[in-house]
């Protein structure tokens, strides 16, 4: 039976070898909830990038680039990571460029492995369903916070590790940790992380509603890959 494990931050990624298996980067609040949501409104491609110098090169060359810095917009670019600012007909057809926080970063890091795939709560069971007909290892690389563990990327990765059940084995700490968190928060997300450190940092930033939006499960029948450096739809 293939495997499925769980890193709950970039910082440890080099702990699991990446070869031959499918990552799956989170980062719930909010960057990969916003590319989801990209994408389920007609986005053609984004290309996810570590650093603001870089996504500022891009712009110059007149690509829309969207950057994030501690919850909010970065200087000198038009487009932050809200989800709802996705929700726009002007960006269909089109390629955006992105950096975040972590979210962007925790992608650059994964390049190692076979294929990388974008998980949000928003497109879970297209997620669980492309992973359960691969045959492949799969590491949910949780994005967390500047280096830290996070409650809500390791709730996702507790959601795929139970979604999973049977189909892939796990046997870390790491994913019975997460599988029992989600099990316990399932019902009420937004209650259980209500105390959690982004959650209160997104909160006293006004976007209570980017939070909820984030939270919500199988919102889009979408799936995310990487392919030749790009974020495409590949179903
Ligand atoms: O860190 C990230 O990648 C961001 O998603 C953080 S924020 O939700 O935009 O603050």
């Amino acid at each position: 039976m293939n495997s499925i494990d769980v890193c709950i931050s970039p910082d440890l990624l080099h702990l699991y070898p990446l070869q031959g298996k499918i990552v799956v980067v989170v980062d719930v609040l909010r960057a990969t909830s916003c590319m989801t949501t990209a994408f389920a409104n007609g986005v053609k491609s984004i290309i996810a990038v570590a650093t603001l110098e870089e996504c500022m090169a891009y712009k110059n060359r007149g690509f829309l680039a969207a950057a994030e810095r501690d919850g909010k917009t970065a200087d000198g670019f038009d487009l932050g990571n809200s989800p709802f600012s996705y929700m726009d007909s002007s960006f269909k057809n089109k390629t955006l460029v992105v950096t975040t926080t972590n979210g962007t970063l925790a992608i650059a890091k994964s390049k190692e492995a076979e294929e990388i795939l974008i998980g949000a709560f928003l497109n879970k069971t297209s997620l669980i369903k492309y992973l359960s007909e691969q045959n492949k290892d799969v590491l949910v690389l949780c994005s967390g916070w500047r280096g830290n563990f996070n409650m809500e990327d390791t709730l996702f990765a507790g959601s795929l590790v139970a979604g999973l059940e049977g189909i892939l084995a796990h046997e870390s700490d790491s994913s019975l940790m997460a599988k029992r968190l989600y099990l316990a928060a399932r019902h009420n997300m937004m209650q259980f992380l209500e105390d959690s450190t982004h959650f209160k940092r997104l909160s006293r930033l006004n976007l209570y509603k980017d939070i909820e939006f984030c939270l919500t499960e199988d919102l889009y029948d979408i799936l995310i890959a990487q392919r030749e450096g790009e974020l495409v739809v590949i179903s």
